[in-house]
């Protein structure tokens, strides 16, 4: 087995937390700057990403394209500005790229182009398709005798499209224990969730965990806001040797902005002046 070696991880706890508030207000200024991009799913997932990126990839920007590195897709991407800001912060590009966001020639677009940005895993956007891919490294890994693990970030409401479901059979049918599947459960869509009289804050549908459980996954369940819940979670889920694992981390969408949180209309939605100005006051301890 070949294994890559890691740089630059981060496990201290603080730390981790600085990043991710940071992150969240590279987030904001970026969208604002391009007055376009969504908000709420990338608050809801940065946690994840930084504890990832920072604290669990074995991954090195100065490699990106090592066969034996870790494999990361963000399957619901259109929080792709979540993604751009940990891998600049990580290293991958220019902090200050960020501010091409979403325009013409930038490699940062709406939804990631793998074949635009080193450090990019697979290209996402419509929503349902990353973990088939994720499938596929993992078994390539296993043939390759490459000891990488792959993990795939999928969103609650992506998860209605039924290739999610007929990849979490094939991934337990193979005993993928080298593919992690990470659901962002803050438990709002885009509008809410669609019902016969318009649209309801209920889910009509709950339990992600169960339903993996029931396709022969192992699953965790975690404060997906919490780092030190992050760690011991990505910890457990390379330690299970049984097959695939996901872990159900249970988030807020617009997560660490009082007026942004649980609140759909922040779904894609940029920031004013004033509401940028209003989120980073509200991020500044978290910054120190
Ligand atoms: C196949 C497909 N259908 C519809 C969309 C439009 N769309 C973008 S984000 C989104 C809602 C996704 O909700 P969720 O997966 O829960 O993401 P989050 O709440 O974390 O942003 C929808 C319907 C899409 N990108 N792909």
């Amino acid at each position: 087995m070949t294994t890559h070696t890691q740089t630059g991880t981060v496990t201290d706890i603080a730390e981790l937390r600085r990043l991710s508030a940071r992150t969240r207000q590279l987030i904001l200024e970026t969208v604002h700057h391009a007055g376009a991009g969504h908000v709420g799913g990338p608050l809801s997932v940065a946690d994840i990403l930084v504890n990832l990126y920072f604290n669990r990839l074995r991954i090195d920007p100065e490699n990106p394209g090592d066969p034996a590195r870790d494999r990361c897709i963000l399957s619901k991407g259109h929080s792709s500005i979540a993604l751009y800001t940990v891998l600049a912060l990580r290293g991958y590009l220019p902090v200050e790229e960020l501010a091409t966001f979403d325009a013409i020639d930038s490699r940062l677009q709406g939804h990631p182009d793998l074949r635009a940005l080193p450090g990019l895993d697979m290209s996402t956007g419509s929503l349902g398709q990353g973990l088939s891919p994720g499938i596929g490294m993992a078994l390539g890994a296993r043939l390759a005798k490459l000891d990488f693990h792959t993990w795939v970030i999928l969103g609650d409401g992506e998860i209605q499209e039924g290739q999610i479901w007929e990849a979490a059979f094939v991934a337990s049918r193979y005993r993928l224990h080298n593919l992690t599947a990470i659901v962002d459960y803050n438990r709002l869509p885009q509008f809410g969730w669609p019902d016969a009289s318009g649209f309801t804050r209920d889910e009509p549908i709950d339990d992600p965990g169960g339903k993996f459980a029931a396709f022969g996954w192992n699953v965790i369940e975690i404060d997906g806001h919490d780092h030190d819940a992050l760690g011991g979670a990505f910890d457990a889920a390379v330690a299970h040797r049984d097959g695939p694992t996901v872990i159900v981390a249970h988030t807020i969408k617009g997560k660490g902005i009082s007026f942004m949180e649980h609140e759909y209309n922040w779904h894609a939605t940029p920031p004013d002046e004033q509401q940028l100005a209003d989120a980073v006051a509200e991020l500044q301890g978290a910054l120190a």
